[in-house]
């Protein structure tokens, strides 16, 4: 069955043409099924409960780490333009950790090109440190593994872990902490799926391309510090967990379609439960919300999910996504619909590729 999956678990290698010191990878966005929400450990990003994700075939960032020795501080562009404040605090935070592990004091030019809408809701923080942490590696010469590079990319962003994987990924919250070092617990490893039977589609529906008004970061602090609903759904979230990889094995598109709902929408009530709330679902994303719910009494197979965004995804089978994607397409109105299917592990390229 693994090997239906795109290949995820072979590490890396030097591309053709990548220089010591000067490394380029690309890596895409992953959408949970069963979401991370909630660290246990803000320091080493260690989340409460295990997650389980698709990384997608679409919106991929590409980032080139170039060591400089003659810089006394890192350059951090993205798109072209230089990353200020606390999204370059923690660039810079993040580099200072492969600095520390490569016994290297040199600093870096990082330039990092996105194809999601950053900050949406759609996990560019995702991709953007799974590519950093893959580039960042080959470039300080850490000569990570698989394993490796899912724990350095979760130091970014818990997300990241996951998406160092292609098709489906597990991250492992690790056990709580009872001595031995509690960073090695925590890292993503593919989950074998048979994905021809299952035949995957997500929908994306932008229903706001904007920046969100609280940070996932930030809102997850307050849930977990404040929501009476946060430690319920965890428990929930785990029992979600094995039903979901069960569902995945026999490909049930259906059982996996009707759980990742009904975590995403349970997440969601811990934010709204929160003091004070955090509420990331827009009037527009209840209109998808409604253009799903029609799409399944007509007998099409579609569950939907929203990350700390306003914006829907919407799993279905590959084969009936054009007819989903043109049901939510009337129902977003301005916004712009994809249809991603599963896609690949993080990987090194050439910078001119
Ligand atoms: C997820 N999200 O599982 C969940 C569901 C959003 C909702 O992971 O603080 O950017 O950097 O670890 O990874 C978004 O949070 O948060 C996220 P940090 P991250 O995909």
């Amino acid at each position: 069955m693994a090997a239906e999956q795109p290949t995820a678990t072979t590490r890396p290698r030097p591309a053709p043409g990548s220089a010591a010191g000067d490394a380029t990878a690309v890596a895409h966005p992953n959408i949970a099924l069963v979401k991370y929400w909630g660290k246990r450990d803000e320091q080493l990003v260690l989340p409460w409960t295990d997650s389980l994700s698709m990384t997608l075939d679409v919106f991929p960032t590409t980032t080139r780490v170039r060591l400089d020795p003659g810089a006394g501080e890192d350059t951090v562009t993205l798109d072209g333009a230089p990353l200020e404040g606390e999204p370059r605090r923690r660039v810079t935070a993040f580099l200072d950790l492969v600095r520390e592990r490569a016994g290297s004091p040199l600093r870096a030019v990082v330039d990092t090109r996105n194809t999601v809408p950053t900050g949406a809701g759609l996990a560019s923080s995702a991709s953007g440190f799974a590519a950093l942490a893959t580039a960042a590696d080959a470039a300080y010469g850490l000569g990570l593994d698989a394993t490796g590079l899912s724990r350095l990319a979760r130091r970014g962003s818990g997300s990241a872990s996951r998406s160092v994987f292609g098709g489906f990924a597990i991250w492992h919250a690790g056990q709580p902490d009872r001595g031995g070092d509690p960073d090695l617990g925590s890292y993503a490893e593919p989950v074998p799926v048979p994905v021809a039977a299952l035949d995957p589609a997500l929908v994306v529906a932008v229903v706001d391309a904007g920046p969100k008004a609280v940070s996932s970061r930030e809102a997850m602090r307050r849930t977990v510090a404040t929501s009476p609903l946060y430690r319920p759904w965890a428990a929930s979230s785990q029992a979600d967990l094995a039903e979901m990889r069960e569902a995945l094995r026999r490909a049930d598109l259906d059982a996996v379609g009707e759980v990742a709902e009904r975590n995403a929408l349970g997440m969601h009530a811990t934010m709204l439960a929160a003091r004070p709330a955090v509420r990331y679902l827009s009037a527009a994303t209840l209109t998808v919300l409604d253009a799903v719910l029609e799409l399944r009494r007509a007998g099409v197979s579609a569950w939907a999910t929203m990350d700390a965004g306003p914006n829907v995804k919407v799993l279905c089978r590959r084969s009936e996504a054009d007819r989903v994607a043109g049901v939510v397409r009337e129902a977003v109105r301005g916004g712009s619909v994809h249809i991603a299917g599963p896609g690949p592990a993080a990987r090194l390229r050439d910078a001119d590729a």
